[in-house]
């Protein structure tokens, strides 16, 4: 088959050439010189790529590399059999995927220890040395640690066929259509001596500067903006859209290896530079390091380097370098004995202190939130910081018009540390409480023993019940997409929405819906079937969003495990506030009485003590919150019915050992969700031992599970078997 195109001839080798070519002589093209001309191509746009995206040396003009791109399209498309799906036209223009399928790593995906100061990196050095026996300086590697979001490529035949999350170090999500997009990620090693299969462990992350361009395009779109460059980049990694994900700014930087079927080198660093060799980027601060000492420089010389770098990084490092001492080292629980990360403390910041203003959460209390010059720390620009409550801000003695310093660490809430002194201009105001609340107007209050102060506003607040709304929706709790902060104040505000079981009533609200702006038919029905997707749901997430004081997601999940059904939870309540409204005898201690309502089983569940129980007592005390409950359930919301009829036991019959720490639970936590969930702990592994729950720093009992293959699980495994 002959197709008549315009071409450039396979004979013109310069650029400039190749157009003149193309543009003056339309020829006829055999199937054959279709083929050569299309690989030509590929292998021009992949060097292009790579010396664009991973060494920043163009060689071509933005318009000739796309002309070159438009042409293997154009052959692409007239020889549908001449494409491969390693072509740089491949990146973009997956289908949309309705969900992310899970994949198994073919070697698990570690964790890293970690250390904060240089005496915990002398330890780990000490370590290293005495496990090898060795007194001289280790060799080791020194990086920076990328914040970004980790995923694991395989290459089979030096052809990337997969991409996928980190998950939880063994099963990710199948991300490669999204992979694919990542413009200086190789789809084909360059050169020779693949690996039959290799997977490269690495980081897909944003660039400070392409991170606020992304977000300044968002927020004129009307969209949600990242907080930061590590969510940013997160969030691109899941669009279930790869175009969505191809049009944000992300880049891979390689840190280490998984599976390798080849030649592996004997050395980490060399084998990094045949990463390098191969197309893959692995960022320019890898280097050889030989002990201690210059391991601690190599982290101060990061350290200072840091502000000025384009890609956030939140310490450095360390691995031995030596496979074989690699090999002799080992791990503890899921991290490797040869690597550490040596932590950068939080970034902070000095601005000015413009206002205070008091925010009204839902349970009506007022954190004071500083108002800030603008500051650019930790990774995002932070106009707004929490001062805690009235006592912190006494304690720091901060005050309006102060230059403060801020701290802002990952995803915690920026904080506003204290005052300098030194440049406290003399009109610097005392911040004064409200004595009403901003929002409604009631009174305010502060309950004794507490630090926070409260608006009494109950129902009448507006601002409680945006906040209640919002937490209603959140992903922990029913999780209903499309319903966000913005359109909840827009609804709360219009009057649509007055209470939880309003979301539920919004699909009688059709054509008010459409009127708005930015409503069409489509998001309606999205917001409406994401509605009613969420009436299926499960006693944990219902009853965490209910925003009972204190009752977090983990409290909430131990008492959805326990009571398994929602009428036991409430006869539960009740029967502790018939035992708290009980006349007590006169002459009862204090100790009496704990041991008293100690007895109740509301007291019996691990993390409700005394305040969490009174919490719980109260709020389903309260008739209208019985209320909202009940029409709630009228609404159809249901979740699975337990699966014992008294209380859940999904570990009934089933042993379980506990080493090392996780990172959530104390040893008395996990045990007594264990127990509460019908299984048995015990002190030393065996051949009848169900699991093994090995957290950080897990010993020998780790070494027997995997000696007699006993299943070894981490917190989340256990939280999965608790929740059966
Ligand atoms: N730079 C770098 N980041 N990082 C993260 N290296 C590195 N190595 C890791 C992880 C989790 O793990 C290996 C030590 C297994």
């Amino acid at each position: 088959m002959r197709s008549l195109k315009w071409i450039a001839s396979a004979a013109c080798s310069k650029v400039a050439d190749r157009r003149a070519c193309r543009v003056f002589f339309p020829v006829a093209v055999s199937k054959q010189a279709a083929r050569k001309r299309a690989d030509a191509l590929r292998e021009a746009l992949r060097e292009h790529n790579h010396r664009y995206y991973v060494l920043d040396d163009p060689s071509v003009s933005d318009a000739e590399y796309d002309r070159l791109f438009r042409e293997l399209q154009s052959i692409e498309s007239d020889y549908p059999d001449l494409l491969t799906d390693d072509s740089p036209t491949q990146r973009v223009g997956a289908r949309p995927a309705t969900q992310f399928s899970s994949v198994d790593h073919a070697s698990p995906m570690l964790s890293l220890g970690n250390c904060f100061d240089d005496q915990e990196l002398q330890d780990f050095d000490r370590r290293v040395r005495e496990t090898l026996g060795i007194s001289s300086d280790i060799a080791y590697i020194g990086e920076p640690k990328y914040d970004g979001a980790a995923v694991n490529l395989s290459y089979d035949g030096g052809v990337l066929v997969r991409g996928a999350t980190r998950g939880d170090g063994r099963t990710g999500e199948d991300i490669t259509s999204n992979i694919r997009t990542i413009r200086n990620l190789p789809l084909r090693l360059r050169g020779r001596g693949h690996p039959a299969r290799l997977e490269v462990r690495g980081e897909v992350v944003m660039p400070r500067d392409e991170f606020a361009q992304l977000n300044a395009r968002l927020e004129a779109a009307g969209q949600k903006a990242f907080v930061n460059p590590r969510n940013a980049a997160a969030g691109s990694l899941r669009q279930l859209d790869p175009a969505i994900t191809a049009d944000r700014p992300l880049y891979f930087y390689a840190h280490g290896v998984g599976v390798y079927e080849g030649n592996k080198p004997a050395s980490d660093y060399d084998t990094m530079q045949q990463l390098k060799a191969w197309g893959l980027p692995i960022g320019s601060h890898l280097t050889r390091l030989d002990g201690l000492d210059a391991c601690r420089d190599y982290r101060a010389s990061l350290l200072q380097a840091r502000p000025g770098m384009q890609v956030e990084i939140d310490g450095c490092v360390f691995k031995v370098d030596d496979e074989a001492a690699r090999q002799e080292l080992g791990f503890v629980s899921r991290a490797p004995r040869w690597a550490t990360a040596y932590k950068f403390p939080a970034e902070e910041a000095t601005t000015t202190l413009l206002a205070v203003e008091f925010q009204v959460g839902r349970t009506g209390a007022l954190t004071p939130v500083a108002r800030l010059e603008p500051v650019f720390v930790g990774g995002a620009t932070v106009s707004n910081a929490t001062l805690h409550n009235m006592d912190e801000i006494a304690r720091k003695d901060v005050r309006i018009g102060d230059t403060v310093t801020v701290r802002r660490a990952g995803d915690v809430i920026p904080e506003v540390l204290g005052p300098v002194l030194s440049e406290r201009p003399d009109d610097a105001q005392v911040i004064q409480a409200p004595r009403q609340c901003p929002d409604c107007g009631s009174a305010v209050e502060r309950p004794e023993g507490e630090a926070v102060i409260r608006c009494t506003g109950g129902l009448v607040c507006q601002a409680q019940l945006r906040e209640a709304l919002k937490h209603f929706v959140s992903r922990q709790a029913l999780d209903i997409d499309g319903l966000g902060a913005r359109q909840i104040e827009q609804f709360v505000a219009e009057g649509l929405l007055a209470s939880p079981v309003d979301i539920f009533r919004l699909n009688t609200h059709r054509a008010a819906l459409l009127e708005r702006d930015g409503y069409g038919e489509k998001s309606v029905d999205n917001l409406l079937g994401a509605i009613e997707a969420s009436k299926q749901t499960t006693l944990a997430r219902f009853i965490y969003a209910l925003g009972i004081r204190e009752v977090g997601s983990t409290t909430a999940n131990d008492l959805a495990a326990h009571f398994g059904e929602l009428e036991a939870l409430q006869s539960a309540a009740r029967a502790y506030a018939d035992k708290l409204a009980e006349p007590a005898p006169e002459d009862e201690t204090a100790a009496a009485r704990e041991r008293r309502l100690g007895e109740s089983e509301l007291r019996q569940m691990p993390n409700v003590g005394p305040t969490v129980a009174e919490h719980i007592a109260g709020f389903f005390a309260e008739p209208r919150n019985r209320e909202v409950v009940s029409a709630l359930l009228a609404q159809g919301i249901e979740w699975p019915a337990p699966r014992a009829a008294s209380g859940a036991q999904p570990l009934k019959g089933k042993t379980l050992v506990l080493t090392g720490s996780l990172p959530d639970w104390t040893r008395d936590q996990a045990k007594q969700r264990i127990e509460a969930a019908g299984g048995r702990v015990t002190g030393s592994v065996s051949k009848k031992t169900d699991y093994v729950v090995a957290g950080s720093d897990a010993g020998s009992k780790l070494e027997k599970a995997e000696r007699l293959g006993v299943s070894v699980i981490d917190q989340s495994g256990l939280q999965a078997l608790l929740e059966g």
